[in-house]
């Protein structure tokens, strides 16, 4: 059964966990996400350091997953350093409005960068608001307009160049989580840049308006933090 974003209907966020057995953390999880990063639960860390990331282009495909559209590489797009682990760009998709809120506020987009080292995941999220249009997404609005409404379907686009997602800012916050969508898995490394960033109103439409299931949003609602920390890095 499909999973929906409908608050209260039967296969809504709150019954995810009784759609399949496997996916029993969505609603019994300790460590979900998203959360509200809030200001006072924010500890600053300056011995994370800055990020070290560094991406390339690569052969990829754009997906219809009914409940989003997906970049899915097939080629070595390059990878992300934490604590010594190394974990390679797999995915990335978007999330309308934000799922992530800082001290309350809402953005109008988040983009989740999925990497992983073969057994863990971490996963960039960065927050926009509607203005200037966003340079990366320019280069896939043709392909994103021939994927429109038609759920599961996958086409090769060629080369995609993630460097033009790739934050330039220090500021970010550091927490564990777990996927935003079933099977809700814990154990996420969550980074999200603090700087917000623009897109334009058109492509914001393109994005919401091509997810096949016709969701008004695709915005898992706040978790509860529990006995979690959030951290901060400012160099
Ligand atoms: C998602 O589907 O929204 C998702 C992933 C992988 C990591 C995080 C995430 O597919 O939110
Ligand atoms: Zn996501």
């Amino acid at each position: 059964k499909n999973f929906s974003y409908v608050p209260g209907a039967s296969n809504g966020p709150e019954n995810w966990s009784k759609l399949n057995t496997s996916w029993a953390k969505c609603n019994k999880g300790e460590m979900q996400s998203p959360i509200d990063l809030a200001h006072e639960r924010v500890r600053l860390m300056r011995n994370l350091g800055y990020l070290n990331y560094s991406y390339r282009p690569a052969e990829a495909n754009i997906v219809n997953r009914g409940h989003d559209i997906a970049v899915e590489f097939t080629g070595n797009a390059g990878r992300l350093v934490i604590n010594g682990k190394v974990y390679q760009l797999k995915q990335l998709h978007w999330h309308s409005p934000s799922e992530h809120t800082v001290d309350g506020r809402r953005y109008d987009m988040e983009l989740h960068l999925v990497h992983d080292d073969g057994n863990n995941t971490a996963v960039i999220g960065l927050l926009y608001v509607i203005g200037n249009p966003d340079p990366f997404l320019r280069t896939l609005e043709q392909f994103i307009k021939r994927i429109a409404d038609r759920k599961d379907k996958s086409e090769p686009i060629g080369m995609v160049d993630p460097r033009l997602a790739k934050s330039q800012d220090a500021v970010y916050y550091r927490y564990l989580g777990s996927l935003t969508t079933p099977p809700c898995t814990e154990g996420v490394i969550w980074t999200v840049f603090k700087r917000v960033r623009t897109v334009a109103k058109y492509q914001l439409d393109l994005l919401r308006e091509a997810v096949a299931d016709g969701f008004e949003n695709n915005a898992r609602p706040l978790q509860k933090l529990n006995n979690r920390n959030i951290s901060i890095f400012i160099p």
